[in-house]
């Protein structure tokens, strides 16, 4: 089956610990998804010209490079660890997402003491991301022997496979159960947006862009609160310092207060019960905190 041209595509990981985050990430923006049921590999955003590809998340990479789906949502691992293995960039990332976030990370052994780099000269080393690692090495100076292995890697220094292991870690309890410790970070990732390279025409073009448009939106959004307090005209510029990320706040006169404005600001970063006590320290006070339901920059 060929894809409808008329339509925008989307590869996205069919299941695993992206795929919840992906399609939540796609609803945030706006569209309406189908359902898609076990053994489907496309489903549509009824109001939205888009389809979704659901894919492992290894072949992402290729369905975007090759510009079968336009757009794709991976881990920077899987991104980089094929574009390592290609002559020419065929694709951008376009926006982090802000999860999947984990790590590539060497482990020894945790008998092993006093862990140097240099120990790795001459070992073997086992890992789904040899390019990755290889490019480390490079980097470090040292040559070892890369065993490429597609799953269960920390069972490699237990089956004598390998002494030393390259994989990603998140909470680091994998690494524990199987009495390994990390010792050097080799990469580290988070799920992010990716656009095809492929030129396409300028209708296509224009959706792309609506749809990065919202996307865009949705992930400034997701920490960005609204503010509002009111303060004394001598505090509004320490005040101003402190709201986190925010532009050239709105100042507007109390009516009944001279000498007294209600400061508004979008704050971009996130706003801490700290942040609130530092406001109302340097003069602040009715402070409000407000989500932020949709934005367009
Ligand atoms: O079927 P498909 O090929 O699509 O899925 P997959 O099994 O290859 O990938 P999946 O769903 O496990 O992971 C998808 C993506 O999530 C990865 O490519 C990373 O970008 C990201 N991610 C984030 C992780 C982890 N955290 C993670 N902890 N991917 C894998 N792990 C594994 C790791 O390989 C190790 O086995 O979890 C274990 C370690 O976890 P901790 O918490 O014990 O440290
Ligand atoms: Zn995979």
């Amino acid at each position: 089956m060929s894809p409808d041209r008329s339509r925008l595509h989307i590869a996205i990981q069919k299941s695993g610990r992206l795929n919840d985050r992906s399609r939540q990430l796609l609803r945030d923006a706006g569209l309406k998804l189908s359902e898609a049921g076990r053994n489907q590999l496309t489903t549509r955003a009824d109001n939205f010209p888009l389809d979704l590809m659901l894919v492992r998340d290894d072949d992402i990479p290729t369905f975007v490079a090759d510009g079968v789906c336009e757009l794709g949502i991976v881990g920077q691992n899987v991104l980089e660890e094929y574009a390592l293995g290609q002559a020419a960039p065929r694709f951008e990332e376009v926006a982090r997402l802000g999860f999947g976030s984990c790590a590539l990370k060497i482990a020894a052994p945790e008998s092993l003491d006093c862990f140097t780099l240099s120990m790795l000269a001459g070992q073997r080393i086992a890992t789904s991301y040899p390019r990755l690692l290889q490019r480390f090495l490079v980097q470090e100076g040292i040559e070892a022997e890369i065993v490429t292995m597609r799953g269960a890697v920390e069972l490699a220094p237990r089956l004598g496979i390998a002494r030393f292991i390259c994989d990603l870690v998140s909470t680091g309890a994998t690494l524990e159960a199987n009495g390994l410790a990390p010792v050097a970070e080799v990469f580290h990732s988070e799920a992010v947006l990716v656009r095809s390279l492929k030129p396409i025409d300028a209708a296509h073009a224009e959706k792309a862009r609506a749809l990065l448009m919202r996307i865009e939106g949705v992930i400034a959004t997701a920490e960005a609160k609204y503010i509002v307090l009111n303060a004394p005209e001598a505090a509004i510029s320490e005040i101003s310092a402190i709201l986190p990320g925010a532009e050239a706040p709105t100042v507007v006169p109390l009516v009944g207060r001279p000498g007294h404005f209600a400061v508004q600001a979008v704050c971009q970063e996130s706003v801490f019960w700290e942040t609130l006590e530092r406001l109302k320290a340097a003069g602040a006070s009715a402070i409000l905190v407000m989500p932020i339901e949709k934005m367009m920059l």
